[in-house]
């Protein structure tokens, strides 16, 4: 049983930034599910590609892993073999307490390490399948390219990254309509006026979007030459990027 996020639904007079406190812990998986429209689809993905993809004897990586969703589909992907580590990364204590927890109520074979670290501070080794699900974004602009470097030096040959983001998009006018869809997806989902406009100011200065083509212009950069979107909803989606075999 998950809480109800009902974190902005009462007027507050000074909007805080949005941090991943205990307070958000509390109704995390709610909140995520009723923000990002896809979130499921990407999560049960993410452990489809990790069947097909993970390499033996290799490290997989959950970079914000929040309350583990990735990791514990990851895991599953796994059941297959017991020779991969999992290391699951946050740098928010409360996520990771809480994430503990929730490993821990799940039996499986594969080992998963718990880092409270900032994921610029990540030794990333001997990788095949890297997840970065919606936390590039919370990095200031100027730490991206230097980490997606880092995740590439860390692949093993055929490793995998997926990059899930909220976007934005060049053409004003598709950028409104998805913003407008994604509105309305949040208002289907029980959130009040009040509640959206407030969440938006609380992540105003802190969530800072891309387009697609600045992805692709950035891991391309960083040395990914197969990158592709395999998913989109609205403002959301993923992509996956393939390091090369040689
Ligand atoms: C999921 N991946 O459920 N270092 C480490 N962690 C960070 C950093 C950083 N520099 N910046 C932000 N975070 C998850 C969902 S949520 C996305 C990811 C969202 C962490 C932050 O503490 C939070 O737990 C996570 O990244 C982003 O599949 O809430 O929209």
């Amino acid at each position: 049983m998950t809480n109800t996020d009902k974190i902005y639904s009462k007027q507050q007079n000074n909007i805080d930034e949005f941090s991943f406190n205990e307070q958000v812990v509390e109704v995390f998986p709610d909140m995520i599910k009723r923000s990002v429209p896809g979130y499921e689809k990407i999560i049960e993905t993410i452990g489809i590609l990790t069947k097909k993809c993970a390499i033996a004897n290799s490290n997989l990586y959950d970079l914000g892993c929040s309350l583990g969703a990735a990791t514990m589909a990851m895991r599953r992907g796994l059941s297959h073999t017991t020779e991969c580590n999992i290391i699951a990364i946050d740098n928010s204590q409360a996520m990771i307490n809480r994430c503990q927890q929730y490993l821990a109520a799940y039996k499986s074979q594969t080992p998963v390490t718990l880092v409270c670290d900032d994921i610029c501070n990540i030794k990333i080794e001997n990788a095949s399948v890297v997840v970065l699900n919606f936390t590039l974004q919370f990095l200031t602009p100027e730490k991206r390219l230097s980490l997606l470097t880092h995740i590439y030096n860390g692949l093993l040959p055929g490793g995998v990254l997926v990059l899930s983001e909220k976007f934005v998009f060049d053409d004003p006018i598709n950028h409104q309509l998805l913003i407008d869809l994604h509105l309305d997806f949040k208002r289907n989902q029980g959130y009040s006026e009040l509640e959206i406009s407030q969440k938006r100011s609380s992540l105003e200065n802190i969530l800072i979007a891309d387009t697609v083509d600045e992805h692709y212009g950035r891991l391309r950069l960083a040395g990914f030459k197969h990158n592709n979107l395999w998913y989109q909803c609205f403002n959301f989606g993923s992509i996956i990027s393939i390091k090369a075999q040689s």
